[in-house]
């Protein structure tokens, strides 16, 4: 089989250099605990003002008004700009208004204590914990559009395995421009990881050399990154296939985990992009990424809603900021809150 057969060549050298990249031990990064709550607060507070750019504010609805028909038809229309979709809004807003009249609510803080309640109970389907230590190595496939965000949110993930425990071993499988690969490349030694690549080449073959070399070097995960590709461009949805399949001959195990990474801005077009690299390549969770600035924080209900047949795959992650801790494990709780911040 001529993918088993291709060598991880890496482009020729002055200096015969080893197949891979040097594989230095992970640094353990300590992080003094203090740090982490007002890092949490910092990303927090950026989620909201993201999410509060929604449309009409979802939170400000509720400063001045009374508990009345208008009021849920201001929240209908609000619901809807965000993306939520037709599906959940109705949801949503049937859960609300029985609760509402269950409870006799009267004061408009209260509907949106209730409604932050419904919204994260809509949502809680959709938050599951990533769990490192199923497989060793546990083998992650990443797919998405161009400049959804694939290459940081693994660099990002990069980093958070690692301070997990885990060693990493990372995939250049955007084997279509050098930049990609110098990309994966910097965020590798950003984390001091290495990077399996190849010059052009078939990405199938990389995810396999890299599969291989990581059961070899004993790594805890290997992430597999590659080329950016849109549902319609038929043959790039087929390669993707190819990948998938050529990693399950390394391992018949893997991919454990095949991620669709999605800009959080992509509103209602998301739907579509799951439906589709979910039909091609199965997927078992999603990376919500740029929720520090978009005003369609509605889309997940719209996922969770299983709106235009998607199923409600996971979210594991979801990136508000371009920095290496901009990557936070998705809490319906939280998402729910920071949607209706005034
Ligand atoms: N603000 C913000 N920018 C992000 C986030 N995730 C990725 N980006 C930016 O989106 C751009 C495209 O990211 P990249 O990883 O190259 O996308 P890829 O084509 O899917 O690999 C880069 O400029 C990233 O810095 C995020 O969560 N927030
Ligand atoms: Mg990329």
């Amino acid at each position: 089989m001529p993918v088993a057969a291709t060598p991880a060549a890496p482009a020729p050298t002055p200096n015969p250099a080893p197949a891979f990249a040097p594989a230095p031990a992970p640094v353990p990064v300590a992080e003094p605990v203090a740090a982490e709550a007002p890092k949490k607060a910092s990303w927090l507070s950026r989620l909201k003002q993201g999410l509060s750019r929604t449309g009409q504010s979802i939170g400000g609805i509720f400063i001045g008004v009374k508990v009345d028909e208008n009021l849920f038809e201001e929240l209908e229309s609000a619901l809807i700009m965000a993306d939520a979709g037709l599906e959940a809004t109705e949801k949503l807003l049937t859960a609300l208004r029985a609760r509402v009249k269950k409870e006799r609510i009267e004061d408009p803080a209260k509907v949106k204590t209730a409604l932050r309640q419904v919204l994260a109970d809509h949502l809680r389907p959709l938050e599951r914990a990533f769990d490192l230590t199923r497989a060793k190595p546990l083998v992650v496939m990443i797919a998405g559009v161009n400049g959804a965000g694939k290459t940081t949110s693994i660099g990002k993930l990069a980093h958070t395995f690692q301070r997990q425990g885990a060693s990493v071993l990372l995939a250049a499988g955007d084997t279509f421009r050098a930049a990609a690969r110098e990309q994966l490349v910097e965020w590798g030694s950003r984390n001091n990881v290495s990077v399996i690549a190849q010059d052009g080449g078939d990405p199938a073959a990389v995810a396999f050399d890299s599969v291989n070399a990581g059961r070899a070097r004993g790594m805890g995960v290997v992430m597999v990154d590659t080329a950016g590709r849109l549902p319609t461009q038929l043959h790039l949805m087929e390669e993707l296939k190819k990948i998938r399949r050529v990693i399950g001959k390394a391992d018949a195990t893997a991919p454990h985990e095949v991620l669709l990474v999605v800009d959080g801005n992509t509103g209602q077009n998301a739907l579509a992009q799951i439906r589709a690299f979910d039909a091609a390549i199965t997927l078992t969770g999603l990376v919500v990424t740029k929720l520090d600035g978009t005003a369609k924080g509605g889309t997940l209900a719209a996922v969770a809603a299983g709106s235009q047949g998607v199923r409600p795959i996971p979210v594991y992650w979801i990136g508000v900021g371009e920095s290496l801790e901009d990557l936070q494990p998705f809490v319906a709780d939280e998402f729910a809150a920071a949607l209706l911040a005034d």
